[in-house]
């Protein structure tokens, strides 16, 4: 892992409809974010948070069937440019959300230096919809179908290039809600996905241990987008779309530790954090938590 980490905040709550996934970013820093990755002796730049316009509120495209396509189009750029200085930094991006649709800003950042990035996708859903197969019109449903090039060319070309990643370097993990259009994505271009059913079969080991190999042969680089609503809505109930069944706390820190022992993640994002519907800022308490055992956090 790189020693120098750098934070960027994204205070992005247009790629959905509830509020307060806004104040991700903060709820984070609170649970003391900062501290604990200096602790295990990283040098941290908290590098503020990025400027999301928020006058276009709720305004779905009637072309289009996007909601906030400009602004989400606006701050994923601005975010895309910053991930790119950090990396010529030499520093590790870690971006706080903000719902997941900052992703497209991240990965189109992260893509422009590795052309074969690999991707690992911790959600209980695929993110994988089209304005046309989308039951909702929310961009954050939409993410990783725009960085494989499918999608709105307002979001699909951002940082100016397209596609970001390939359908083979993807991996999805805790996926328990798929929309139609999605599944028959997923068929079409072979992407690698772990639903609950093999999580519940093989169990986490398993998985990791199936997903870094597979990403190792494949990719010298990894992103892990990971969403809060991949863990169970019980131990991590601040977000917006929370789905019953899903990963534990345990074996998320297993995931997290095992991925901090293969050293394959050189970006990372967690999204959907949203303190409004939170119990005591334990969904960001969990991500802070995530994230140290990311960084290498181990007891002995
Ligand atoms: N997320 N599949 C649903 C949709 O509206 O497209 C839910 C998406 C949730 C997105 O949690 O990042
Ligand atoms: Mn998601
Ligand atoms: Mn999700
Ligand atoms: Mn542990």
């Amino acid at each position: 892992m790189k020693k120098g980490i750098s934070i960027i905040g994204v205070p992005m709550d247009l790629g959905q409809t509830r509020r307060g996934v806004d104040m991700g970013p903060s709820a984070i820093r609170y649970a003391g974010v900062s501290e604990r990755l200096e602790n295990l002796g990283y040098v941290v730049h908290d590098e503020g948070d990025i400027r999301v316009e928020i006058k276009e509120r709720a305004q779905t495209d009637i072309d289009t069937n996007l909601k906030n396509l400009k602004a989400v189009a606006e701050g994923n750029e601005k975010l895309s440019e910053k991930i790119d200085e950090i990396i010529r930094l030499n520093r590790f991006p870690l971006v706080l959300g903000g719902d997941h649709s900052i992703a497209i800003g991240t990965l189109a950042g992260v893509a422009k230096h590795d052309g074969n990035l690999g991707v690992i996708w911790y959600d209980a859903h695929g993110d994988l919809n089209t304005a046309e197969t989308s039951p909702s019109g929310n961009i954050h449903g939409m993410p990783l179908a725009v960085s494989l090039g499918i999608g709105h060319p307002a979001l699909t070309n951002i940082g100016g290039y397209c596609p970001k990643v390939k359908p083979e370097n993807i991996v999805i993990i805790g996926a328990r809600s798929l929309d139609e259009g999605e599944r028959e994505l997923i068929k079409e271009k072979g992407i690698k996905v772990y639903t609950m059913h093999e999580i519940d079969r093989l169990g986490m080991t398993k998985i990791m241990e199936e997903t870094i190999a597979y990403l190792k042969e494949r990719t010298n680089s990894v992103h892990l987008s990971l969403d809060l609503d991949g863990l169970d809505p019980a131990e991590a109930p601040g977000v917006g779309t929370p789905v019953a069944g899903g990963i534990s706390y345990r074996e998320s820190h297993l995931a997290m530790e095992m991925l901090f022992d293969a050293s394959i993640i050189t970006s990372a994002e967690f999204v959907e954090i949203n303190p409004i519907l939170d119990e005591r800022n334990k969904t960001a308490a969990v991500a802070v938590a995530l994230m140290s055992s990311l960084f290498g956090d181990k007891l002995l």
